[in-house]
C-alpha cells in the first residue's frame, strides 16, 4: 500500500535517490529530503519550480471542504492571489493574515484590517472572515490566542465540511498547522515549496484539516534567491522602519535586490520596511550608476543579478499632493513615501513585480 511522508505529504519510494519522497527505508514516516531539512537545514532537492498550481487548485476543489486561505500580512502582495473567487468556484473562504509578529509593534490591528479589506475590495475579493495571526515561530501567550481564534472560526465557518489551508508558496501555513493541531508534525522551511501534496491531519471530532502545497510565485523574489539569501530577506524580528528626509535627488539600494531613484521637487520622506538583515544604502542619485557597476554583489547584496544592466525599470504613477503611497518589491519589502516627489524608477530583477499602493502604515 502507497505510503506517504508525514512532512511534505509526499508518496514515499525506496527505488530512485534523485527523486521526491526517496528513503531508505520504507518504514521511515518521512522521507529524506524533510529528514534533512528539518535535522540540518538542507536542501536536497530545491522545489521552487515546484508543484503545478492548477493541480492544487483542483486537488482543494474536489474536496468538500472551506478554504482557510492563508496570506503573509508582510508580503501582502506577494501572497495575494488574484481571482481566487473563480478558482475556488462555490468555496467558502476564511482570510488568515500570519506573521502579524514582523510587522512593527506601533502598527495597531484596526489599521491591518482597513487596509486589508480595502485592497480586498480593490481586487473583487470575497472572504467570509478576516484573521489576523502571527507569533508562530515559538509558543506563547500571543500564539496561542490566535490558535484559540482560529479554532474557533474553524468551528463557526466549518458546518459539517472538511478544513484547507491554502495559499502561497511560504506563507507560513504548515506552521500554523504544527501549532493548531498537537502532533502534526508537518515540515516546515523558508524554502517556498517546502510542502509538496496535501496532507490530511484527522480531527477526534470526525472532520478532517488539510495542509497543501504552496502556490508557487514566479514574480516574488522568494522564487529566484538561492536558500542562504532567503535568510538575509524574510524577517523573523519585528521590522526596524528605516526612516529618511531627501532634500535632493536620492537613490536607495535594497542590498542589490532593488535601486529606487528618486527625482524631488523638495523635501520628501521615504521609509523602508525590510528584515533588519538586509542592507539599505542611500546616496546621490547623481552618483548611482557608477555605485551600481562598482559594487553589486559587493557591498550591494544579496541580488539576483550579475549586472545592474539586466535589471527591469518599473515608474511609479505620480504621487498625488498630501498622499503616501507605498513602492511594494514583491517578497522583499516596501519603501513608503511622501512629499514634493517629482518621479519614481525602480529598478528589480527581470520577472519580480513591483506595485505601487495607498500606503499600509
Ligand atoms: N515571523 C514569523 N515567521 C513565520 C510565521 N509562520 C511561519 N513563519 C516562517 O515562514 C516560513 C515558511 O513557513 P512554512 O510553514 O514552511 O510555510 P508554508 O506556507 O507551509 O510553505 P510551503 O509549504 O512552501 O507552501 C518559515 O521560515 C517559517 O519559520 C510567523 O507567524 N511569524
Ligand atoms: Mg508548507
Amino acid at each position: 500500500m502507497a505510503k506517504f511522508c508525514k512532512g511534505c505529504g509526499i508518496e514515499l519510494q525506496n527505488t530512485d535517490k534523485k527523486a521526491l519522497g526517496y528513503v531508505p527505508n520504507l518504514d521511515s514516516d518521512y522521507c529524506q529530503r524533510c529528514f534533512k531539512l528539518t535535522h540540518y537545514g538542507t536542501l536536497t532537492i530545491n522545489m521552487q519550480q515546484g508543484i503545478e498550481s492548477e493541480i492544487t487548485f483542483s486537488k482543494i476543489n474536489a474536496l468538500n471542504a472551506v478554504v482557510f486561505w492563508v496570506v503573509d500580512i508582510f508580503s501582502f502582495e506577494a501572497s495575494l492571489i488574484p481571482n481566487i473567487n473563480d478558482k475556488l468556484p462555490g468555496k467558502d473562504i476564511i482570510l488568515v493574515l500570519t506573521k502579524r509578529d514582523v510587522l512593527p509593534k506601533t502598527l495597531v490591528d484596526d489599521k491591518v484590517f482597513e487596509f486589508v479589506e480595502a485592497r480586498l475590495t480593490q481586487e473583487n475579493i470575497q472572504v467570509k472572515d478576516i484573521l489576523i495571526c502571527g507569533h508562530m515561530l515559538k509558543k506563547s501567550d500571543a500564539s496561542m490566542e490566535c490558535i484559540d481564534e482560529l479554532s474557533w472560526a474553524i468551528a463557526n465557518y466549518r458546518e459539517d465540511k472538511d478544513v484547507v489551508f491554502m495559499g502561497m508558496a511560504n506563507v507560513g501555513k504548515s506552521t500554523l498547522l504544527n501549532q493548531l493541531v498537537e502532533g502534526s508534525g508537518i515540515t516546515t522551511s523558508r524554502n517556498p515549496g517546502t510542502t509538496l501534496d496535501l496532507i490530511p491531519l484527522y480531527q477526534e471530532e470526525g472532520f478532517t484539516i488539510y495542509d497543501t502545497p504552496g502556490i508557487e510565485n514566479p514574480h516574488s523574489m522568494l522564487s529566484v534567491l538561492p536558500p542562504e539569501e532567503l535568510k538575509q530577506v524574510i524577517p523573523t524580528k519585528p521590522i526596524r522602519p528605516f526612516v529618511s528626509q531627501i532634500f535632493e535627488n536620492q537613490s536607495f539600494a535594497v542590498g542589490g535586490l532593488a535601486r529606487v531613484d528618486f527625482k524631488v521637487q523638495g523635501d520628501a520622506s521615504i521609509v523602508g520596511y525590510f528584515s533588519r538583515d538586509l542592507e539599505i544604502h542611500r546616496g546621490k542619485l547623481d552618483d548611482a550608476d557608477r555605485l551600481w557597476k562598482m559594487h553589486l554583489n559587493k557591498m550591494l547584496k544579496p541580488s539576483a543579478d550579475a549586472s545592474v544592466d539586466t535589471m527591469v525599470e518599473w515608474m511609479a504613477p505620480n504621487l498625488k499632493k498630501g498622499e503616501k503611497m507605498d513602492i511594494v518589491i514583491h517578497g522583499v519589502g516596501w519603501f513608503c513615501v511622501n512629499g514634493k516627489i517629482q518621479n519614481i524608477r525602480v529598478k528589480v530583477h527581470n520577472g519580480i513585480s513591483v506595485s505601487f499602493r495607498k500606503a499600509m502604515i
